[in-house]
């Protein structure tokens, strides 16, 4: 069957070479915190200190990593590639779009937006939120969240990625542990459509099992042998 139109879902796999942190480490811990300490509506209300400080550091962090040889290669697909391609991302860093690519969705939200919980304005924010600074929409102090999509919380586009889904011939995950859901049900759903399914992970995921492929290695050597192929 002819490949016109392409959904790849990527995780923290494939910032890992960039020298991201993935989501679960070996020790299970997330830069060392507990998840459900820094990455729940209720960790934020129980110790807005320190989720706002998890947040802060990884924001910072962005200016010292840059995208590695699957970011830039994804970007070459999006730029070269004729039919539909949706990029959408788990991950809250900027390394897609500093790679260059446009065709991109970050379901989770990204660390440089920031988000009023008083007027509900998302505004593009670079520094840090610890301090409290003012909204730049109603000029409240301290009322600034990290635009993140915590757990319990609804992803975002997720009509727009059923959509892609729905119209896919292929549908990639690359380094993600199909761990955390609906992200991880994408393969399913994709099935469901009759897309074909082509895993590329360091090692088998949670969700192996639901693809027709699965190619083992690193996503900074899979990755550009796969956009190679499909650019012929
Ligand atoms: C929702 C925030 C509903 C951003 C994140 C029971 C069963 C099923 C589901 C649930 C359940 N109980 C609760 C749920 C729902 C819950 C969930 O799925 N929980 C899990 C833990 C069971 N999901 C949610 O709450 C979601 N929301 O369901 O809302 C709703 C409905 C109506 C109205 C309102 C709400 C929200 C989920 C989003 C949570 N936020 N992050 C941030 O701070 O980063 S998720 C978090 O996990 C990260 O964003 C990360 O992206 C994501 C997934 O992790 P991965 O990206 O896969 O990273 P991980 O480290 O796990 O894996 C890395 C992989 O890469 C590994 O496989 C590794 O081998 C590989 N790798 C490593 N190096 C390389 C590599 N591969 C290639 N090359 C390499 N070099």
């Amino acid at each position: 069957m002819e490949t016109r139109n392409i959904v790849v879902l990527t995780g923290a796999g494939i910032s890992a070479e960039s020298g991201l942190a993935t989501f679960r480490g070996p020790d299970g811990l997330w830069e060392g915190h507990r998840v459900e300490d820094v990455c729940t509506p209720q960790a934020f209300a129980r110790n807005r200190a320190l989720v706002q400080r998890f947040y802060d550091e990884r924001r910072a962090r962005l200016a010292e990593v840059e995208p590695n040889a699957a970011h830039e290669a994804l970007a070459r697909l999006d730029s070269e590639w004729r039919g539909e391609l949706l990029i959408v991302t788990q991950n809250v860093d900027d390394l897609h779009e500093r790679a260059g690519a446009r065709r991109l969705l970050h379901m989770h939200g990204e660390l440089k937006s920031a988000w009023c919980i008083a007027c509900g304005i998302r505004t593009r924010w670079e520094a840090s939120l610890g301090d409290g600074p003012d909204c730049p929409g109603c000029g409240k102090a301290a009322t600034l969240r990290p635009d993140i999509v915590w757990f319990g919380e609804m992803p975002y586009g997720m009509e727009r990625i059923d959509a892609a889904l729905a119209r896919a011939d292929l549908f990639v995950s690359i380094g993600t542990s199909g761990a955390v859901y609906p992200a991880a049900g994408f393969v399913q759903s994709a099935r469901h459509y009759g897309a074909r399914t082509l895993e590329l992970n360091l090692e088998r995921s949670e969700g192996s099992a639901y693809f027709q492929e699965t190619r083992l290695g690193a996503a900074g050597t899979l990755v550009p042998d796969w956009v190679g192929e499909m650019l012929g």
